[in-house]
């Protein structure tokens, strides 16, 4: 059953008492950051603050800040049943290979056949400001670090098109507040909206931009989603809610939006128009330097009588922005697996912003086998920008750290079990010499082989593990040891 719109979501949080509203006045300048921090640190519940200082609208914040409301929010136990339902679907037909991800995600969004189906009135629009009435400090902006360039609303989803195949892309990118009328589009060097712009401004056309804030948690979640560019994320979040996600047309640009929004922007990035964007306090815990990025101009903001807005602070590690990174992990795993099928299982530390650090588990069988796979991930969509690539054998639990770091740091001889390469890095990546691009290493630390050159007497030693037989007997017997 999926969730109707962003309120129905935030009803069912509050009648599970994980919603908490903040009553007092609260400022979005800094005041509402520490805020959150602090009770997503906490493991706390989504925040609904009532009276953000300088807005009338109420902002809703950490909606998706534990795994229990990820899950939640797209309709599911756990976020593993999802890769599960995919994987479903796939099995009659496995595709495999070269093109895997796209072509399974592809025939997942065709088995599964939820496309969007337009909707002539919709709520997002009740309210139509044109124009000079257009004021986008109607919307609680959030000021998340003292040191941003100023406020951002993020979360928003963008919406644009291809000029040339009309091929549709919905992305979340962060948004910076310039003016009443100006928002600035941090579109990064890898992203989809990118490509369309580029394609844009190569024709000397300006682009039709869409940007709603407040959807349904799947179709925010999509948006988030590192889907390969030919997969529209909306028949992907047809997928996830199980049902067709309604769509009403814009009012002044060619594309459309999803009518339960609760705000709407719409507006022309025109070609060749540039804005220092930024400084901002992104989610690798560093600031991101001022760079120049295409604003846009909003001629229509469009929204429902009475919205929330929901908005979302990034920073150093622990943030709302985990959970939501996981759930990516859960479900792209069995598409992973169409490309790489030794992958048994694999973990992206939150540590590592999830482009630093993948660990990952395989069924080995082969020489080399390990140093296959991190090059098969080094070429695998945005998992391509990995810095450090742990391999271990299929018996490791990825998620045990403790386990992978005895692995990782014991059964490495650094003068054989490393891969150094070079490739395309984040564009928030601060630590490479060059932006864009740097160095990167794999570490084998599955078992070795005689095969790949591990010629000492006996072969790899045996791990030490207790008789299954000894384990379950001192279990059963536990409390006769100690009797409380
Ligand atoms: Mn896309």
């Amino acid at each position: 059953m999926a969730w109707a719109d962003l309120r129905d979501f935030l009803h069912r949080l509050e009648k599970d008492r994980d919603l908490t509203h903040v009553r007092v006045p609260v400022d979005p300048h800094l005041e509402v950051s520490e805020i959150v921090t602090r009770v997503v640190r906490e493991g706390g519940p989504a925040l609904v603050f009532d009276r953000p200082v300088g807005s009338g609208m109420p902002l809703a914040m950490n909606v998706f800040g534990t795994d229990r409301r990820m899950a939640l929010a797209l309709g599911v136990e756990r976020l593993d049943d999802i890769g599960d339902r995919i994987a479903g679907l796939l099995r009659p037909e496995l595709p495999v290979g070269f093109g895997g991800v796209r072509d399974a995600l592809g025939k997942v969004s065709q088995l599964a056949s939820i496309p969007p189906r337009r909707v002539r009135t919709a709520p997002c629009q009740d309210v139509v400001l044109k124009g000079p009435d257009v004021d986008l400090f109607r919307l609680p902006g959030v000021q998340a670090w003292p040191g941003d360039g100023g406020a951002f609303l993020n979360l928003g989803l963008t919406h644009t098109k291809h000029p040339e195949t009309g091929a549709r892309n919905l992305g979340m990118y962060r948004l910076q507040r310039h003016d009443a009328r100006t928002v600035g589009m941090h579109w990064q060097i890898h992203k989809d909206s990118n490509a369309h712009h580029a394609v844009a401004e190569r024709r000397g056309e300006r682009l039709p931009v869409a940007i709603a804030f407040g959807c349904d948690p799947a179709v925010t979640y999509s948006a988030s989603a590192p889907l390969p560019a030919e997969i529209d994320e909306y028949l992907f979040a047809g997928f996830l809610r199980r049902e067709r996600v309604e769509l009403v047309d814009c009012l002044t640009v060619p594309l459309q939006v999803p009518a339960n929004a609760q705000v709407v922007l719409e507006g022309w990035l025109q070609p060749g128009e540039r804005r220092p964007e930024g400084p901002f306090g992104d989610h690798t815990g560093f600031y991101t330097p001022i760079e120049p990025f295409p604003a846009l101009q909003v001629d229509v903001m469009t929204m429902q009588r009475d919205p929330v807005f929901q908005s979302i602070v990034v920073g150093r590690p622990p943030q709302e922005d985990g959970p939501m990174g996981k759930a990516t992990e859960r479900i792209f795993l069995p598409l992973i697996r169409m490309t790489v099928p030794e992958i048994v299982d694999y973990d992206l530390p939150v540590e590592g912003v999830f482009h630093n650090c993948a660990i990952v588990s395989i069924q080995k069988s082969f020489p080399k086998h390990a140093q296959k796979v991190m090059n098969a991930i080094w070429g695998a969509g945005l998992l391509s920008l990995s810095k450090l690539i742990v391999v271990v054998d299929a018996d490791c639990d990825v998620h045990d750290y403790s386990e992978v770091a005895w692995r990782a740091l014991g059964n490495v001889d650094y003068s054989h079990d490393l891969l150094t390469t070079v490739g395309p890095v984040d564009h928030l990546d601060h630590a490479s010499y060059e932006q864009f691009f740097g160095g990167k290493v794999g570490i084998d630390a599955t078992r070795k082989l005689p095969t790949e050159g591990y010629h000492r007497a006996g072969g790899w030693p045996e791990e030490i593990v207790m008789d299954a037989a000894v384990r379950d007997r001192v279990t059963n017997r536990w409390r006769e040891y100690f009797p409380r």
